[in-house]
């Protein structure tokens, strides 16, 4: 498997899936336009970007085929495997400093982050320039389970950053330590190998390590090496890492900023992470994520997919996969495709799927012979199998996701389309016309 970013790097270079851009861009909003252009085909590698000396790439886990084969399976093996590691995680392995190569240079004092990192700033309304891929690790204080998670950092000083953090495992932490007066140790890994980057976005319920997620995914422990200046451990692999603290009773303005739905989060008072120390490979490479790219989009989708296929298993053991759809953020809308063998599974299938998230807000429900994955084939069995009054239920008023804007603070309507094909149906009629040996067709072998 892929241990560090710059074997994946090779590897999506390889393979056709990575362009490289000679040509010098500005950090500002020219090299995310570039890279957003180029989702969901290629990553990109930005050999010079004005004003800094150190490459930055960008979508470089940006089609389900990439992760797929970052995963050593199949696209349609994603979603399974990813729920088999996160059910069998693998501990890690501690490595001696001079071994880990993101201890090749040790920076403790006088470092200004703006100066040494290309930071790009994305969207028009962003605040400035974000960290936007670091993986954030950090203990808890109770019972010293390390957390992998990402957040948006916003650059507020030479060493100072703003961050957003959601109400999950890390701010249960933090807020642990400020009731203690304490600060929180934190490590900000940057440029880590492509599952660990997945593992970090799997939802697990508090005290799993991510870290051990990744192992399983690789198959092998992951190695890692403690910190200089705090009790953390971070990928020995990684290109660069900083070390520092979110402080305890401290908040500053952070945002507004371009997120995932394809709004702007707004601005207001947010926790603050000071750098202490910075340590990297020599020649180290910047990564970053454009906000609302696929990139963006599917590191969420696939464990969010692995959760909601196993909850939708329990109720309805005929579903054969599901899917977090691109334009419904890859949160709000799913579509779930089973073998119908009871009447009405179809409606047991989206209530499963409501309860296992609060960010699931339209559900479509279809037969086996829908490619879940085409949008147009989805849209289709809506057009043909659903007649509104018998197959759409509506619930009002449950919770919801305060980043969708139409909410009303987070709280939020529910809605099921049922797509599929009454089972009593005349087979005939609902019968997908083909053409015998069209898949085997290369079209290129009729044309002159
Ligand atoms: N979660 C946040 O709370 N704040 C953020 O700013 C944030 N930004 C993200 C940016 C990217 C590119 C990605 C992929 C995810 C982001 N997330 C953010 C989501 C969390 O990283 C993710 O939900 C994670 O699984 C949370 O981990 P936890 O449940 O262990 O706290």
């Amino acid at each position: 498997s892929y241990r560090t970013l710059r074997s994946w790097l090779e590897a999506l270079e390889t393979r056709g899936y990575m362009k490289k851009v000679k040509r010098e861009v500005d950090p500002v909003f020219e090299l995310a336009a570039v890279a957003k252009k180029a989702d969901g085909q290629w990553a990109v590698k930005f050999e010079k970007v004005r004003g800094y000396s150190m490459p930055v790439v960008a979508g470089i886990l940006s089609t389900r085929q990439m992760i797929a084969e970052a995963m050593g399976v199949s696209i349609a093996e994603v979603v399974t495997k990813f729920a088999g590691a996160q059910a069998n995680p693998v501990p890690c392995r501690l490595i001696n400093r001079e071994q880990a190569p993101v201890k090749e240079v040790i920076i403790r004092d006088h470092f200004d982050l703006v100066s040494m990192l290309p930071i790009p700033t994305h969207h028009e309304k962003d605040a400035g320039p974000y960290i936007t891929a670091a993986l954030l690790i950090a203990k808890d204080p109770l019972t010293g389970v390390r957390n992998v998670s990402i957040h948006r950092l916003q650059v507020l000083g030479p060493n100072k950053l703003g961050i957003l953090i959601l109400p999950r495992h890390l701010w249960h932490m933090f807020q642990k330590a400020e009731e203690n007066d304490q600060p929180l140790e934190v490590a900000l890994v940057i440029g880590a190998d492509p599952l660990t980057l997945l593992a970090s976005q799997a939802i697990t319920p508090p005290g799993v390590d991510e870290l051990e997620i990744a192992g399983a995914l690789h198959g092998e422990p992951l190695q890692l090496v403690k910190c200089e200046t705090v009790d953390v451990e971070v990928p020995a692999h990684a290109e660069i890492v900083l070390e520092g603290r979110l402080l305890p009773g401290v908040r500053e303005m952070e945002g507004p900023f371009g997120e995932y739905p394809k709004y702007y989060g707004p601005a207001s008072k947010k926790p603050v992470i000071v750098i202490e120390a910075v340590t990297c490979r020599r020649q180290p490479i910047y990564q970053t994520i454009v906000a609302a790219t696929k990139e963006h989009l599917l590191l969420g989708a696939i464990p969010r997919e692995a959760g909601l296929f196993q909850i939708v298993k329990q109720a309805v053991p005929a579903v054969q996969a599901v899917h977090l759809t691109p334009g419904g953020t890859c949160r709000y809308h799913a579509v779930i495709a089973i073998d119908k063998k009871n009447e009405g599974e179809a409606k047991n299938a989206m209530f499963a799927a409501f309860a296992s998230s609060a960010e699931i807000k339209h559900v479509v429900v279809v037969d086996k012979d829908v490619d879940i994955f085409n949008s147009e084939d989805v849209e289709w069995a809506i057009a043909t199998r659903c007649q509104a009054s018998r197959d759409v239920i509506i619930i009002s008023g449950a919770h919801g996701n305060k980043l969708d804007p139409s909410s009303d603070d987070g709280v939020s309507d529910k809605m099921g389309i049922d797509a599929t094909v009454p089972l009593g149906a005349p087979a005939e009629r609902f019968e997908k016309i083909k053409i015998p040996g069209f898949e085997k067709i290369r079209l290129e072998e009729y044309l002159g």
